[in-house]
């Protein structure tokens, strides 16, 4: 996708589509951006601090849950199967899984080639005796797996309720992709975060040290960096916001006065209190999940949570 451009000649890591979603999400109103142009490099790395903040429950909430049901997952989904996971692996609940179903292989798929290489160096580095086979692909389609997995029985794994980040119809329509792609006699293990009180959802999207302030605010400088945007970044405050009818957390990057920019030569402007909406992160409640999934093609099999109920794992069968 890289393509050379420039006066000077050296060659744009812009990916053609950032500048497409950027310039018609600030066109459009309300003005909205997806959020999947979190993750450059910095935007990953703050990522991972967010897991590891006190406020942000659901990493060590669902790592905890994985950590406890492990012998009861191994009844359910046997030994030998293939485990396919939709993103290039965490570095601590991929290995929980693994450790856990003694699979015959292990094939991450991600879009992002670097951070799927990255993350399969290290898991085959921990597994040494496990085929780690990584996927370069958009797992948001249906999928032709490796030709070495066809014929053994796959179990997806979607953890981190990444499924949150997505509309309930695009949820829908990935899960159905995920059936597609896994084939007969497949189960899928997912990580869903649950609705629960204002008070403890806020606070883990705005945080009291502002590292989702920092993950929010750096689209903005990446939008500068590598759209030659004059977006000022001291006009803009991380907001979250519990949005009670969708049932869903939403951040948006705020102005905080009357502001004009451009972005690739384009001109905008925003009133003081307009927001740019960056990102959904829906929450579940037991029985939309089991409906979400049903809806998607999947059979729940079995749920978990943790004593608190914060989140939950579901094993589901197509
Ligand atoms: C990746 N995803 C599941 C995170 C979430 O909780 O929705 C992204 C995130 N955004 C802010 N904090 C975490």
């Amino acid at each position: 996708m890289l393509k050379p451009e420039g006066e000077d000649g050296l060659r744009s890591l812009t990916d053609p589509a950032f500048r497409a979603d950027v310039l018609a999400g600030l066109e459009r109103r309300p003005r909205a951006i997806p959020a999947r142009w979190f993750y450059d490099r910095r935007g990953s790395e703050l990522f991972e601090a967010i897991t590891d903040l006190p406020e942000y429950y659901p990493t060590r909430t669902e790592t905890a849950i994985l950590e406890t049901i492990c012998p009861t997952l191994r009844d359910l989904v046997g030994s030998g199967r293939a485990v396919v996971e939709f993103g290039s692996g965490s570095s601590t609940k991929t290995p929980v899984v693994l450790s856990c179903v003694d699979p015959c292989a292990y094939v991450p798929i991600d879009i992002s080639g670097d951070f799927l290489r990255e993350s399969s160096r290290v898991l085959a580095a921990r597994f040494p005796d496990l085929p780690v086979l990584p996927f370069e692909a958009d797992f948001l389609k249906p999928l032709t797996l490796p030709a070495a997995v066809a014929e053994q029985p796959k179990l997806g794994f979607f953890p981190g309720s990444t499924i949150g980040n997505m509309t309930p119809a695009m949820a829908c329509d990935l899960l159905r992709a995920m059936r597609e792609s896994l084939g007969q006699g497949a189960m899928l293990l997912i990580g869903m975060d649950r609705i629960k009180d204002e008070r403890v959802l806020v606070p883990a999207y705005d945080d009291a040290a502002g590292v989702t302030a920092a993950f929010n605010r750096n689209l903005i400088e990446r939008i500068n960096r590598e759209l030659d945007g004059t977006m000022p970044l001291d006009a803009f405050r991380h907001r979250a916001i519990w949005n009670d009818d969708r049932a869903r957390i939403e951040m948006h990057l705020e102005a905080v006065r009357d502001i004009a920019f451009t972005v690739d030569g384009r001109a905008f402007a925003m009133a003081a209190g307009e927001t740019i909406h960056t990102e959904n992160s829906h929450k579940y409640g037991p029985r939309d999940a089991r409906i979400l999934l049903r809806t998607g093609g999947w059979t729940p099999v079995a749920e978990w949570t943790d004593p608190d109920g914060l989140f939950a794992v579901y094993l589901a069968e197509a």
